[in-house]
């Protein structure tokens, strides 16, 4: 019997514990990460014999600095999870959001799950659901992991997209000079990754990601030839590669934020 795998991805404090236990129930075993000492967590999805869930480190990017994006974005890309559940804590959505950039880069099925939605309720902010769906280009389910509302659901609905394989297609695009380089480093890297990766890696190689740099063991030949795209770029827009997507990400999530929440305000005037 073929065993699928779910990877759950999100940052600290997002619920991600919560939420896999709910998923996992008792069925749970946990070890350590090869070579390291940040805890490995996987568990049979409740319900569906065939289906993993393996719960990643917290961590709110996958950049090459901390032990835990190391791990996570190294089992992400070498273990080939069938989909990923992005658990993203609906009272904090803008921070959070900023992992779930990353993360759909990385052309792997995902579904986003907000939690707290039972806190957002009783909050002022308003989150669309739909909205954030559109505007990220992935399904979007409001859940509560401390109350057990709407994991079932979310999960079902995950073992659906895998099942039927479904692609994803992530509407974030970065300004036209920096797609102009992604576009050439993909085609550069093409033989050396997997396709549904290739977006992911170009990125990568375009922040000058060193890990990223050392797994593809690109040729010094093609090496110098994405310095190239990456200098004319930076040329062009006047700043660091790094610095340069990292600000659009910023950006990107600002106006997804601004479309799909709607801000309490307090008008209330003050006659001091
Ligand atoms: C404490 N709703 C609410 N209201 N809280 C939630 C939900 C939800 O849907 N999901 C999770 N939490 P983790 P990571 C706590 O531990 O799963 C809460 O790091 C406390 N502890 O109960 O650990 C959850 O694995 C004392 O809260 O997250 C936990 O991702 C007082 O969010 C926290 C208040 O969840 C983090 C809360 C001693």
């Amino acid at each position: 019997m073929k065993q699928y795998k779910i990877a759950l991805a999100g940052n600290p404090n997002s619920g991600k514990t919560t939420m896999f236990n709910d998923l996992t129930g008792s069925a749970q075993y946990v070890g350590n990460w090869p070579g390291v000492t940040v805890e490995k967590k996987e568990g049979k999805l409740k319900g569906y014999g065939d289906v993993i869930i393996q719960d990643l480190p917290g961590i709110y990017s996958l950049s090459p600095y901390t032990l835990e994006e190391i791990v996570a974005r190294t089992y992400l890309i070498n273990e080939k999870p069938d989909a990923i559940i992005n658990i993203v804590d609906g009272t904090n959505i803008e921070r959070n959001l900023y992992l779930t950039t990353h993360l759909l880069e990385l052309g792997i099925p995902m579904v986003v799950a907000v939690n707290m939605m039972d806190l957002v309720e009783k909050g002022k902010d308003k989150i669309s659901l739909d909205k954030l769906s559109a505007e990220l280009g992935c399904e979007v389910y409001g859940i509560s992991a401390l109350k057990g509302n709407g994991t079932k659901e979310l999960a079902a609905r995950v073992v659906e997209l895998i099942k039927r394989k479904e692609q994803v297609q992530p509407l974030h695009v970065f300004a036209g000079s920096i797609e102009h380089a992604i576009a050439h480093i993909e085609d550069a890297i093409a033989q050396k990754a997997e396709q549904k990766n290739l977006r992911w890696y170009a990125i990568k190689l375009f922040e000058r990601d060193k890990k990223a740099v050392s797994a593809l063991d690109l040729p010094n030949d093609l090496f110098h030839d994405i310095e190239q795209y990456i200098v004319e770029c930076e040329m062009e827009m006047d700043d660091d590669a790094e610095s340069l997507i990292t600000d659009q990400r910023y950006d990107y999530i600002g106006r997804v934020v601004a479309k799909s929440v709607k801000k309490h305000r307090d008008h209330a005037l003050s006659v001091s």
